[in-house]
């Protein structure tokens, strides 16, 4: 047992314990300022290899790799500085190759300013190269906002690439000079929660097996907000590929279901004794001025394999123009009792012009299933043997039971209307 004043004791020291947690925690905590040990990525006192520097014009009496090596003098002493004191150009481009793509987001510059022949630009544009041109950066923020002497701060959209260049455009009275310049990545807490805003977007949207067309606003929601992305976020972002599958099933969708499209309402689709060919009846009535677009089918049995149709008519049977007859070049429907059809939308169109939506896997009544003799024909002794066994009751029109309207689907099969 503890007495109550050691129970206080030890808990005052509890909270002081919090509170100094608290204290660390709030230290250490990452700064909305870049971080001072961020690396300098122009940085080469070498002079050689990379990065590299290099510039449009330089003054015979100075040397570009003085700008990236580390050493900022003002004076002569040493004398180490970039001028374009004598360029013909308006402007003069520094470029930095990096040897490899980085990431980078600020730049800092120490202008140089003589008073006299060199002063500060009359404006100074930070580029990269984007693989096929040189880009400016976006959202760059300038610190002093027109340039001056000593340090001038930019910072902008973090970029990802090899080569960066300073495009720097002298004033109207003087030529311009650096003695250092520097590359920094600094804090991407911004970068990050753009990307991770778009991949909770992402990450909400169902798998490609279940999106159905009513996911299309979300989906398109979340490729606006990616493409809005600089490139080093999209780069940030690791669930790109459930967006791009997710719109690989709206297309799928946009097959089957068309703009002004009417369901075509499919009554039952059999499968002929050869297997080469469904019938296919529907509740819609058919254009039969336009023809059934044979390929728009396409049959898939139990294998993975799907098969393009190569014929398409009303069949001759049906004067009522509500069924169609398709014909395939193997005889997909023969030994697999697992066989769906597909069509796209437009395949056929109404009596009253409207395209007909598509229907995807239509699972197809194999002729052996109603050929219940075995006779290679569908006739009444098949009707006798399915009404005496209720294994061979089919529920033709899959509307969840067995009666008439099921019989009376079988009647209309009866050869040789089925071949
Ligand atoms: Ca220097
Ligand atoms: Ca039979
Ligand atoms: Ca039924």
């Amino acid at each position: 047992m503890i007495s109550r004043q050691m129970a206080f004791k030890l808990g005052a020291l509890a909270t002081s314990a919090a509170v100094i947690l608290l204290m660390m925690m709030l230290i250490s905590s990452p700064s909305e300022s870049y971080a001072q040990n961020a690396t300098n990525l122009a940085l080469n006192p070498a002079g050689t290899g990379y990065p590299q520097v290099s510039a449009s014009y330089t003054c015979g009496c100075d040397n570009v790799w003085s700008i990236v090596n580390g050493i900022q003098s003002y004076t002569e002493n040493p004398r180490d500085r970039w001028t374009n004191y004598g360029s013909p150009n308006t402007s003069d481009t520094i470029d930095i190759q990096f040897g490899a793509a980085a990431s980078f987001n600020q730049v800092k510059l120490y202008i140089y300013d003589d008073h006299g022949g060199v002063q500060p630009p009359a404006s100074y544009e930070v580029q990269y190269w984007n693989g096929n041109a040189w880009t400016g950066v976006t959202n760059p923020i300038k610190n002093p906002a027109i340039p001056a002497a000593y340090l001038n701060t930019v910072n902008f959209d973090t970029v990802f690439s090899s080569k960066l260049r300073i495009v720097i455009t002298n004033s109207s009275q003087a030529y311009s000079g650096l003695v250092e310049l520097e590359v920094f990545l600094g804090d991407t807490a911004a970068d990050n929660n753009a990307a991770s805003a778009v991949m909770t977007a992402i990450g909400q949207l169902p798998e490609r097996a279940a999106v159905t067309l009513a996911d299309k606003p979300a989906i398109a929601a979340a490729r606006t907000a990616y493409e809005q992305l600089t490139a080093y976020q999209k780069n940030l972002v690791t669930n790109l590929g459930k967006l791009t599958e997710a719109e690989a099933a709206i297309s799928e969708w946009e097959l089957y279901i068309i703009p002004g499209g009417k369901d075509p309402g499919v009554l039952s689709a059999f499968s002929d004794a050869a297997g080469y060919s469904a019938t296919v009846t529907l509740s819609s009535v058919l254009n039969a001025t336009y023809g059934v677009q044979a390929g728009k089918f396409m049959a898939a049995g139990s294998g993975a394999t799907a098969t393009s149709a190569v014929y398409a008519v009303y069949a001759a049977i049906d004067s009522n123009l509500q069924t169609i007859k398709v014909t395939f070049p193997a005889p997909v429907f023969l030994n697999d009792d697992d066989v769906t059809l597909s069509f796209q939308g437009g395949a056929m169109m109404t009596a009253n012009n409207e395209p007909v939506n598509g229907v995807r896997q239509l699972p197809v009544i194999p002729f052996g299933k109603l050929d219940l003799s075995h006779d290679g024909r569908i006739g009444i002794e098949d009707i006798v043997l399915m009404l005496g066994n209720p294994v061979f009751r089919l529920d033709l029109n899959r509307d969840g039971t067995f009666d008439r309207d099921d019989v009376l689907i079988f009647m209309r099969q009866i050869s040789p209307y089925s071949r």
